[in-house]
């Protein structure tokens, strides 16, 4: 059993529907990884343990999603010195600006690099990317990602033109 590379961590499972993006890109990308439900404000204790021990545990990059009062990736960042990708999950009664303006607005020293308000797919290949620095064949493959998306595109504007 290689042990998880990539860790994603929710506030709830009502965000999972959402964080499901990011771990697919985890299992096309065959990253080991592991996905938790870790919760800032009701499980403060379990949230300090997971961000304390992830640098030990083998843990290279974090993505933590999280909705409303969206503290998750913050507390997380300020709890390890590993890189962090926050998610703003899309909330019931604002759309997910407050949790965009939760994760985004972050003070100077504790970065999170927060994606587009449900963009997990982008955390997800992010986190890709990060661990690529570090490992040429994957980044390759990021790129033979990127030529598929190319030729996406290219076979629509083929359809088009027909
Ligand atoms: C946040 O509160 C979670 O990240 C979730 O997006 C939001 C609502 O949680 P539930 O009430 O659906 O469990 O902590």
């Amino acid at each position: 059993m290689t042990s998880p590379l990539i860790g994603i961590v929710m506030g709830s499972d009502s965000d999972l529907p959402t964080m499901e993006a990011a771990i697919n890109v985890c299992e096309n990308f065959d990253i080991p990884h592991e996905v938790a439900i870790v919760s800032a404000h009701r499980t403060p204790n379990r949230m300090v343990k997971y961000a304390q021990t992830a640098v030990e545990r083998g843990l290279k990059v974090i993505i933590a999603g999280a909705g409303g009062a969206a503290h998750l990736p913050g507390m997380v960042a300020a709890l390890t010195p590993l890189p962090v990708i926050g998610v703003p999950v899309k909330s019931r009664t604002l759309q997910g600006i407050d949790s965009l303006y939760s994760i985004v607005q972050m003070p100077g020293g504790i970065p999170v690099a927060t994606v587009a308000i449900g963009n997990a797919k982008n955390a997800g290949l992010l986190a890709v990317q990060i661990l690529g620095t570090c490992d040429l064949k994957l980044l390759h493959r990021v790129q033979a990602y990127r030529q598929e998306l190319e030729q996406t595109v290219l076979k629509k504007q083929q359809r088009l033109e027909e």
